[in-house]
């Protein structure tokens, strides 16, 4: 079973104005199909790799084979980094979370503003391409993430509610160097809905197996 460039939910010019049609087309249809491609050129002809789902291969990086390691790790990561990225933005979207990720992020930054600056400031200080992330770490507590390349929250054991690419190509068409505006444009197509549901997601799966229903 290989790995499949998923079909977008919305078109390529519905996140205008704030992530430009041309961006959107080259990122989905050039990059990120050239990740799902290596991906599975790397893992072609190891059928116990091909049988485990990307996510589940990337968090156990640390288990693939050493000679196919960074091949996996560099395109896998960057095959399941991009679903996932498609999947927390949306048009029609942005404005503050409601709901428990609304409230969990009111607890621990203060209120939304102070959020955003937190992961604002990550986002733009992200040296070279990369990543920012909202994460729900393995104590289910919310962390703000930075990592480089394609690296993943995912191979240190924490799910990841909301991710924005830094890398050039995922701006520099529109925004060339001016990698803040883009950041400050993404707060318009976060989709804080699906936000809220990876997190109640993350929550309920971290929770201890202990059979009780007060923890
Ligand atoms: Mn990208």
């Amino acid at each position: 079973m290989s790995y499949k460039l998923p079909q977008l939910k919305y078109s390529y010019d519905a996140l205008e104005p704030f992530i430009d049609a041309k961006t959107m087309e080259t990122h989905h249809s050039k990059h990120h199909q050239t990740y799902v491609d290596r991906f599975n050129a790397a893992i072609a002809g190891k059928p116990d790799l091909e049988k485990i789902d990307g996510e589940t291969l990337i968090a156990n990086i640390d288990q693939v084979p050493e000679d196919i390691r960074t091949a996996v790790r560099n395109n896998g990561g960057g095959a399941v980094n991009h679903t996932f990225y498609w999947d927390i933005i949306a048009p029609k979207a942005g404005g503050e979370p409601q709901g428990h990720i609304g409230d969990a992020i009111n607890t621990l930054f203060g209120s939304f503003a102070g959020f955003k600056a937190k992961f604002s400031d990550a986002a733009v200080t992200q040296f070279g391409s990369g990543w920012a992330w909202l994460v729900s770490a393995k104590d289910g507590k919310l962390e703000i993430v930075k990592t480089a390349n394609q690296d993943t929250p995912l191979s240190s054991g924490k799910k990841p509610l909301l991710a924005i690419d830094v890398w050039e190509h995922a701006y520099y068409l529109k925004y060339q160097n001016r990698r803040p505006e883009y950041v400050e444009a993404f707060f318009n197509v976060i989709n804080w809905r699906r936000v809220d549901e990876l997190y109640t997601f993350a929550k309920n799966s971290s929770k201890p197996s202990c059979g009780c229903s007060c923890c």
